[in-house]
């Protein structure tokens, strides 16, 4: 398969996966697509390339922390359905990513799945997988699978479930694992366990979860949450626990940041004092809805984010590429002239200078097939000298880019772009261009439209996303107060 048939069915798979989820999302694929063809034309994409691919579409929410301290129970109510095994003992030993599909049977499939899917964050991930976890030679199936669920609350996201905080049983590249996660995740659901909030079960968390989180710039995707707390209502003094919980927080250096107290209905123990009840119901109730709230903006923050980037792109094609591009034609082309003509002007000299010192006397008949042949050979010598200058010139300007303080994708696509005005016939005519290749009014006309459709689409997220109306909308929260759905 060639690579621009490969771009091509990786843009319709995610086409075809939007088109379930989010059909404004998927316009805005078209007007990459729009974006895509005037950066082939002026060469700053290969074929094989696509601005779409570079976005990540699925914003990511990942819940990490200590093992059975309820992940799986949570994401399992979250999403209204028992898609994820629960238990006391560790469950879970590799992450799900848990995507939608509006087909109501859940599958379940590798995490090759995942590695060959240009949908989502794991895009080629076993790359990255073998570098991080070389010590361990397990492929990407060891670590990762992939789950589908119908969940409305999986609309324009996905969820991450992980294996839980073992002490001393933890792999290394569980670990590092974890890390990528970390970074690659737009909110981080962090939970510990109220029946064990003593800083020694909650070590290794703390350690690499917790510790590591201080002084990142992201700091604020980080959601601290104390789940089960109605384990601690037949305790004498349930605030102890979490006040307990904190101290370990802080003594771990996290003094700043959000923190939650819950529990699941679905599986809680009985309350012995309806006023306890009443009183742990209000905490949990509140901080679940915060905790909700955060995840459904994940995916409307996402949605407007892409449409960000398109406008960004559109607008950096036409503001600093171009520019950029005209510029260095421009530069090639006055060096050209510049030294052609001092070029011209020495053999000019020298040749007068020959002439008078030898005293040859020129007889010229332009009838003559020697004079033509002789004209003949200095046009195709002074081609060839022009080639050679034009060539000369031009590698030195690209050698000159590999030293500008660019984005390395920016100046992968200049240099690719630059050497396309660099052609046979261009280089023949290097005296008189002025715009890179498919740089003409009609493709500022073309950018102008998309930038117009940014616009669209924004009206219609915000319609979307403001929608009183109650319809399906991606970021409408489940209802809670239903039973539980089997898949
Ligand atoms: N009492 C109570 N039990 C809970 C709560 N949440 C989960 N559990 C129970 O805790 C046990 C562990 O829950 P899981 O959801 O499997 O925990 P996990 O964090 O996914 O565990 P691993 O995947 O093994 O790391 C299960 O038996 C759940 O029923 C809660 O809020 N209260
Ligand atoms: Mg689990």
């Amino acid at each position: 398969m060639s690579a621009a048939t490969q771009i091509e069915n990786r843009l319709k798979q995610l086409e075809s996966h939007l088109q379930e989820e989010n059909d404004v999302l998927q316009e805005v694929v078209q007007s990459f697509r729009e974006l895509d063809k005037i950066a082939y034309q002026l060469g700053i994409l290969a074929t094989e390339q696509s601005y779409a691919t570079r976005v990540s579409w699925w914003p990511m929410i990942s819940i990490l922390g200590t093992f059975s301290a309820g992940k799986s129970t949570f994401i399992n109510y979250h999403l209204g359905y028992e898609l994820q095994r629960t238990g006391n003992q560790a469950v879970d030993d590799k992450f799900t990513v848990i995507c939608f599909s509006g087909d109501n049977q859940t599958s379940i499939l590798p995490g090759i799945a995942l590695d060959a899917d240009p949908r989502f964050p794991f895009y080629q991930i076993s790359r990255d997988i073998a570098t991080i976890t070389a010590s361990s030679g397990q492929g990407v199936d060891a670590y990762l699978q992939l789950k589908t669920c119908a969940s409305e609350q999986l609309r324009g996201k996905i969820l991450i479930d992980s294996p839980g905080f073992d002490a001393d049983s933890q792999r290394t590249s569980t670990l590092r694992i974890t890390k990528y996660i970390i970074d690659l995740s737009d909110l981080v659901l962090v939970f510990f366990d109220a029946r064990h909030p003593e800083p020694g079960a909650m070590r290794d968390t703390l350690e690499y979860l917790v510790a590591n989180t201080m002084g990142r710039t992201d700091s604020n995707k980080f959601l601290y949450i104390l789940n089960q707390m109605d384990t601690t209502a037949r305790e004498d003094n349930p605030e102890e626990v979490v006040a307990a919980w904190l101290r370990s927080l802080a003594q771990a250096g996290l003094t700043a940041g959000r923190f939650y107290r819950i529990y699941n209905p679905n599986v809680c123990m009985p309350f012995q004092d309806s006023q306890v009840k009443e009183r742990f119901d209000r905490k949990c109730q509140a901080d679940m809805k915060e905790i909700r709230e955060r995840m459904d903006q994940v995916g409307i923050e996402r949605a407007y984010r892409i449409i960000g980037v398109l406008e960004q792109t559109a607008k950096n094609i036409e503001h600093k590429i171009v520019p950029q591009l005209q510029e260095l034609i421009q530069r090639w082309k006055t060096r050209v002239i510049r030294t052609e003509i001092v070029l011209g002007i020495t053999l000019a000299i020298l040749a007068g200078v020959g002439l008078a010192t030898t005293n040859i006397t020129l007889n010229y008949n332009w009838q003559s097939p020697l004079t033509q042949g002789v004209i003949g050979l200095i046009i195709v010598v002074a081609i060839w000298i022009h080639f050679k200058i034009s060539k000369m010139i031009a590698n030195r300007i690209l050698r000159r880019l590999q030293h500008e303080p660019l984005r390395e994708e920016e100046r992968e696509g200049l240099i690719r772009a630059f050497r396309k005005n660099a052609c046979f016939w261009r280089i023949l005519l290097v005296w008189f261009i002025n715009q890179p290749v498919g740089w003409r009014e009609k493709t500022r006309q073309r950018i102008y439209h998309i930038l117009n459709g940014v616009d669209n689409h924004v009206q219609k997220l915000n319609n979307r996303f403001t929608n009183p109306s109650g319809k399906k909308t991606p970021s409408a929260p489940a209802s809670h107060s239903e039973p539980m759905k089997s898949p």
